[in-house]
């Protein structure tokens, strides 16, 4: 697939500082220590639909965690997926009489304009599920070798699953219970009731060809991928074990990430997969958890198209920490806006506070879990101080730009 736009990232003067994150298998925050190049493998979208802010929120997140990190001196390897084939992307195309494939062309597009319009850093490869799937054919066929897979006893269906216990470490990436998992794989994708698993809470590696699917041919017979082990083979290929960081939002904590970590290390025989697994908080709309099922969603496509300057959604977004379950209101954007046309004034202003402090500041809230309450109030205070010094307002500016990602 191809990427998207990447823009320059200026040099900011003064001293970085070690970026410290919160991991959710480890339950704390913990410094990252990443090697000369960072390695970093962020989920992408399933595209049935426009990107929405909570989408929105979520790679924001991810794109501070590579700003702090080339900050610090690294080179960052990221790599991203397109969900490009799955149950999701199927049914809307089923309900609209599209066609699957030029519906996930036409949604990864518009999601490819909404992230360079927010000045989401691109992944260094950002790769779909459909051209990976010789990679993942490959990656099961060896599961089932060495028994961390079975087929289910089904000649007409028989499809390949993973069987949760083979690594002997289920669990340690979410650190969930098992009715907590077991809620969670229903939920979100899992199909516990399937005839002839082992374990209701197996999880897919391989579908069997359906009628009126698509399928590919393979060793493993026609058919298509599982979701989990999508993300461990495009991630694993590409970056190696262990990589730096795992992350997606909180909804992913279980089944995906603890299944994509299970499989990779039963692939691997190492474990961690990651050195950090990274969530970023659900957004909702006024209150109620934006989703694709209720309909409530913000499209940043849509805002853009009502004329909103990008960096006041970003602004925004980012004026929530990352972590935090949190809602868009329209006081969310009035304030983004206003916040906007604040620094954009105080920035070309002939002069300001002297800028080594504040950069200082805006450097120690963000290398502490991506504190961006504090980081904006930092600027926020810089902005409503005036001052003297002329050099000053070019290098809030340039810092604004490398460490927020905000252009002004
Ligand atoms: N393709 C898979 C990951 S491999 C997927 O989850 N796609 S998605 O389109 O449903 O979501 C893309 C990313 O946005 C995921 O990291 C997901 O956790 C995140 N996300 C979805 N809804 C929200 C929301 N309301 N708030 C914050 N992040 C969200
Ligand atoms: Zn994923």
């Amino acid at each position: 697939m191809q990427t998207w736009q990447s823009h320059p990232v200026p040099r900011v003067a003064g001293t970085p500082r070690p970026l410290r994150l919160f991991d959710t298998a480890t339950a704390g925050v913990r410094p990252t220590a990443p090697g000369p190049t960072a390695t970093m493998y962020v989920c992408g979208i399933t595209p049935y639909d426009a990107t929405h802010l909570g989408h929105a929120a979520t790679y924001l997140a991810f794109d501070l965690v590579h700003r702090q990190w080339l900050d610090n001196g690294h080179e960052v390897h990221y790599v991203q997926n397109v969900t490009d084939i799955d149950d999701p992307l199927l049914e809307r195309a089923e309900r609209d009489r599209d066609d699957w494939v030029v519906l996930g062309m036409r949604e990864t597009a518009l999601f490819r304009e909404d992230m360079v319009a927010l000045r989401v850093l691109p992944p260094r490869e950002y790769i779909g599920a459909v051209e990976s799937i010789p990679e993942i054919v490959t990656a099961v066929a060896k599961l089932l070798v060495d028994g961390s897979a079975y087929r289910v006893d089904d000649a007409e269906f028989p499809d390949v699953y993973f069987d949760h216990t083979a690594t002997g470490r289920f669990g340690a990436e979410s650190n969930y219970d098992e009715p907590t998992m077991t809620r969670f794989f229903a939920e979100r994708g899992g199909d516990p009731d399937r005839a002839g698993k082992r374990h209701p809470l197996d999880a897919l590696l391989w579908r069997a060809a359906r009628p009126d699917e698509p399928s590919w041919d393979s060793e493993l017979g026609a058919g298509r991928p599982g979701w989990h082990i999508e993300c461990s083979v495009i991630a694993l290929n590409r970056l190696g074990t262990p990589i730096d960081l795992q992350g997606g939002g909180s909804d992913l904590i279980f089944p995906h990430h603890e299944f994509s970590a299970a499989h990779a290390e039963s692939l691997t025989g190492q474990h961690p997969f990651a050195r950090h697994y990274t969530h970023a908080g659900m957004i909702a709309l006024d209150g109620a958890k934006m989703s694709k099922s209720r309909g409530n969603l913000v499209f940043v496509s849509r805002l853009r198209a009502d004329n909103v300057d990008p960096m006041a959604i970003r602004l925004g977004l980012l004026s929530g920490h990352y972590r935090q379950d949190r809602s868009w209101t329209a006081d969310v954007l009035t304030e983004g806006q206003a916040r906007l046309a604040r620094w954009r004034a105080a920035v070309t202003a002939d002069a300001g506070a002297p800028a080594d402090d504040v950069i200082a500041r805006l450097r120690d809230h963000l290398s502490n879990d991506l504190d961006t309450p504090q980081a904006l109030a930092a600027i926020d205070g810089w902005a409503a101080q005036g001052g003297t010094d002329p050099a000053a307002p070019a290098a809030v500016r340039t810092a604004v730009d490398a460490l927020l990602g905000v252009a002004l």
